[in-house]
């Protein structure tokens, strides 16, 4: 018995598999700026109703907003992130209110 197989001669080369080159996707961290015109609760509605928060985390999120000026809504893949932005801005706009909604990869 031999190793040898005619159908398979790899000219007396080593053959290493190449180990897959795939790399997790990125994530996305959407966030809200802090302004002095959209009003508190607006601020908890959107968290609420967007980012599916309880009215408690929405309330210490938006707090967290107006005290330190920023303040992080959830992580999400690059394309809900993007989409969680629009609508949020989209909202806040036909809502007269300058809230601004913005993402950075995680
Ligand atoms: N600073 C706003 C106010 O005093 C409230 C606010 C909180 C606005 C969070 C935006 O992302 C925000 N009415």
């Amino acid at each position: 018995m031999t190793d040898f197989d005619p159908d398979h001669d790899d000219g007396g080369l080593a053959l290493q598999e190449a180990t897959p080159k795939l790399k997790k996707p990125p994530l996305y961290r959407v966030m809200l700026l802090n302004d002095d015109f959209t009003p508190m609760d607006f601020v908890v509605e959107i968290l609420m109703s967007f980012f599916n928060m309880s009215e408690e985390k929405a309330t210490r999120v938006m707090l967290q907003v107006h005290t330190e000026g920023v303040g992080v809504c959830g992580v999400f893949s690059k394309d809900v992130a993007e989409t969680k932005v629009c609508i949020v801005n989209e909202y806040s706009r036909e809502h007269y209110h300058p809230l601004m909604c913005s993402m950075e990869e995680a």
